[in-house]
């Protein structure tokens, strides 16, 4: 069984810069993933205090190797909220990235027939607890790294259905089509990789409400972002960056074929 884009599909995603196909994984795999999830935080945790410490704009990242493990803001600091490249952490997570529900669609995306791997973060936004991500493009903070970074179609598997209450993914549509946008300038160490509000048009905006399991192909430009989780249900996305074959990937700068 292939799961490659229709004609229509690609012509979408090529007009708003994302694709939504729905429930794309059933519920046992799902709870089989949520687990997989779960296993790969609490080895987070367990590896946290061998690595480096930094804050950025008063948020705690810890640096071990290759891996950064971001986590929320105080009072919640004990809660992790990213970690990238997740699968450093769990080599079960390598069957979802060579997935062909997620690689099909890449492949129609970039036209190529083999894939490499870039980045991929798992997204945590705990009950109450997970705060959001201000509106940005993926491409600025690529561009120092990639020499192609137009070609670094992203896809986000939501682990939880989600709504605008436990912060679904949201994205401005069409906002792909001018390339790199400018970054705001303030007196904030980060405020450069959150993207000037004068250069998109917020009308366009998408709450993507989705059930679990599914999956939301968008691309490197597309300007996007969710706000925090005030529900009392999980808001979990693993989020997986591709490129074509034999290509290094971001942190480790080792080529990770598909
Ligand atoms: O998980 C989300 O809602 C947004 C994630 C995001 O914007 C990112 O990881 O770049």
């Amino acid at each position: 069984m292939s799961f490659f884009l229709t004609d229509k599909e690609h012509s979408r995603y090529l007009e708003d810069g994302f694709l939504v196909r729905p429930n794309q994984f059933v519920s046992e795999e799902l709870e089989n993933l949520r687990d997989i999830f779960e296993a790969t935080v609490l080895k987070a945790h367990s590896v946290s205090d061998s690595g480096k410490e930094y804050f950025l704009d008063k948020k705690k990242f810890v640096d071990i190797d290759y891996l950064t493990l971001q986590y929320e803001p105080d009072p919640y600091s004990q809660y992790l909220k990213v970690i990238e490249p997740a699968h450093f952490l769990n080599n079960e997570l390598d069957k979802v990235i060579a997935d062909k529900r997620l690689t099909d669609p890449i492949k129609s995306i970039l036209s190529v027939d083999n894939l490499s791997l870039w980045t991929d973060k798992l997204n945590l936004k705990r009950p109450k607890v997970g705060s959001g991500f201000g509106w940005h493009q993926d491409s600025p903070y690529w561009i120092h790294d990639s020499k192609d970074v137009d070609s670094l179609p992203n896809v986000y598997l939501c682990l939880d259905s989600s709504d605008k209450n436990n912060g679904c993914f949201s994205v401005i549509r069409g906002s792909h089509k001018k390339g790199c946008l400018p970054g705001t300038f303030d007196d904030s160490q980060l405020g450069g990789f959150y993207t000037d509000k004068e250069c998109f048009n917020i009308k366009h905006s998408v709450d993507l409400e989705a059930e679990a399991g599914s999956l939301i192909f968008f691309n490197p430009h597309l300007v996007h972002g969710s706000s925090a989780n005030r529900s009392d249900q999980e808001r979990r996305a693993y989020i997986i960056t591709y490129q074509p074959t034999e290509r290094a990937a971001l942190k480790s700068g080792e080529i990770q074929n598909i």
